[in-house]
């Protein structure tokens, strides 16, 4: 059985981090191990304003220890990192393990919306973790951020931050919903791998219940490499489990809803 490594967050919620992660890589048949970098909470008195709670960094050490050192993992996949100390552990593991298997960088920076989770780790991510990426997911903020420009506000926006952000040294990059500044509007998403520019297509779903579609879309991502999928194969197969989970999309409570999981997985045939 193939082992996959996810260095994320818990989402008390659910629906994205780890929490996401590791029943997509179940799913996907795949071994799922977790270094856990942050606990995030959402306060039901305060209109679901998140807390953000850091773990510490030899602990996260020693979570990655386990997995890497003391069992052996086929691909790493990387989600919340909320200091710029943690993005630096994690890379120095990276960068010792530079080439040896499929790495996915979601560049996580905001939780909800564009407010940003940590505005001063968005160079971090940028400087320290893209170049590791086999393939790395922003959406369209983490996207501007990643490349230097102010807003994505169009498809060519889109196409000119994808060129910027594979100068970082990634070996591909997803941009998410950039059918969201395209008209008509669509959920499409951008990949580019330096050589092959492709638009994969998505239904625009009229909804605000799409927390943890970022971290779903890049754990089936990382899943589909880990399996032995191209890049491209990759993206397009987890753009299909996207598209199937949201056509049963639905609310947990009046702040926030989600993805039909089972949905999304019986795509892959279950
Ligand atoms: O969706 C971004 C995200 C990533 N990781 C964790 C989160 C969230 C958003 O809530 O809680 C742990």
């Amino acid at each position: 059985m193939k082992k996959i490594l996810t260095i994320a967050g818990s989402d008390s919620s659910g629906g994205a981090g780890i929490q996401a992660d590791l029943r997509t890589f179940a799913k996907h048949d795949l071994y799922g191990f977790c270094a856990l970098t942050v606990i995030v909470t959402m306060d039901p008195d305060n209109k679901w304003a998140h807390g953000v709670y850091p773990i510490d960094i030899a602990t996260i050490d020693a979570q990655m220890a386990t997995a890497i050192d003391g069992v052996g993992v086929d691909a790493i996949k990387l989600g919340m990192l909320p200091t710029p100390e943690i993005i630096s552990h994690v890379a120095t593991r990276l960068e010792a393990l530079k080439g040896q298997f499929p790495v996915v960088v979601d560049p996580v920076m905001v939780c909800k919306g564009d407010k940003p989770l940590f505005p001063e780790h968005a160079s971090a991510i940028k400087e320290n973790l893209v170049k590791y990426a086999t393939v790395t997911t922003p959406n369209l903020f983490e996207a501007a951020q990643l490349a230097g420009m102010e807003k994505i506000e169009s498809y060519d926006d889109a196409v000119l931050a994808a060129e910027k952000i594979m100068k970082l040294g990634c070996k591909a990059v997803a941009i998410t919903n950039v059918g969201s500044v395209m008209e008509p509007k669509t959920s499409a998403d951008l990949y580019f791998d330096g050589e092959e520019l492709l638009l994969i297509e998505g239904i625009h779903i009229e909804t605000n219940h799409t927390h943890g579609l970022g971290c779903t879309f890049a754990a089936h991502v990382a899943a589909n490499l880990c399996k032995g999928y191209s890049k491209r194969e990759s993206v397009v197969l987890a753009k299909d489990a996207i598209k199937a989970g949201m056509k049963h999309h639905f609310p947990l409570n009046e702040y926030v809803g989600t993805l039909d999981f089972a949905e999304s997985f019986k795509h892959l045939g279950d």
